[in-house]
């Protein structure tokens, strides 16, 4: 799988909400793409929906199955930890309820293609004409809150950070970078930011600006099913409180 892309899937109790009809058909259709799909620890059926699915589809499924529920971002560090290991040539984390369409992949990797100086390729909810991105008023708005105070917070134009689709060049992965465990559950996209600010900031690489790019996504749609709750727009403000003192995102970058 040298050339391939390898997602890594996170699922907590996703044995109802996972469209497994929908992952065979892009598995079949897609002889590129592999998936780590990592169990975090659900107390339903999830890790015996994803135990078939990798039977059925062979090595390009793997299934890392935790005994403990983690959450959303240690789930995905050690999922990318294991893709790392795989020899794909693009890893990257998605949405287990398919918010973010597999056809949205292509157009991340294509970005990282055209853009050989760029390591990571986020995709960006952004409304538009032209776009079809069908989210929520009432996780909309919170939303755009937390990621205006997340970009000021990492001095840098972020639009969209927490967006569950997200795709990067393996071999041009800092070293160390997924190491260490994260500090939030939610907001770990922001603590690679910041990881990649701190590491700039110590003279050890590029500004993230130089390697991360958004992607606007043409199609994303808000599943019926999430388990973020009103009270997690406070947890979310609280996270980024956490992020700007742990990674001291206070101190002044170089010039
Ligand atoms: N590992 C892990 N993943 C979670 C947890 N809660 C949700 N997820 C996964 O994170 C992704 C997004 O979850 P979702 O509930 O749809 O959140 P939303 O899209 O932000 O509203 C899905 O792949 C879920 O299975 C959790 O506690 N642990
Ligand atoms: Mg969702």
């Amino acid at each position: 799988m040298a050339s391939g892309v390898r997602l890594v899937v996170p699922c907590f109790d996703e044995a109802d909400r996972l469209d497994v009809g929908a992952f065979r058909a892009r598995l079949a259709q897609d002889p590129d793409l592999a998936l780590t799909l990592v169990d975090d620890g659900s107390r339903d059926g999830t890790r015996a929906v994803l135990e078939e699915l990798a039977r059925d589809a062979g090595p390009r499924v793997e299934v890392v199955a935790l005994p403990h529920n983690v959450g959303k971002g240690e789930a995905v560090r050690a999922g990318v930890l294991a893709a790392l290991r795989s020899g794909a040539a693009y890893v990257g984390w998605w949405d287990a309820d398919l918010a973010t369409p597999f056809a949205e992949v292509a157009r991340l990797r294509t970005t990282l293609e055209e853009r050989p100086a760029a390591w990571l390729a986020m995709g960006a909810r952004v409304q538009a004409l032209g776009a079809r991105i069908e989210r929520r008023a009432l996780r909309h708005y919170p939303g755009r809150f937390v990621a205006a105070r997340v970009a000021r917070m990492l001095r840098l134009p972020t639009y969209d950070t927490q967006c569950g689709a997200k795709l990067f060049r393996a071999e041009a992965t800092p070293a160390g970078l997924f190491d260490a465990p994260f500090v939030t559950r939610w907001l770990f996209d922001v603590e690679v930011l910041a990881r990649l600010e701190r590491r700039h900031r110590d003279g050890e690489g590029p500004p993230p600006e130089d390697v991360v790019v958004e992607v606007p996504l043409l199609s994303w749609r808000d599943v019926p099913g999430s388990k973020v709750r009103p009270t997690d727009f406070f947890r979310a403000l609280w996270g980024v409180r956490r992020i700007r003192r742990h990674y001291r995102l206070t101190r002044r970058r170089p010039r």
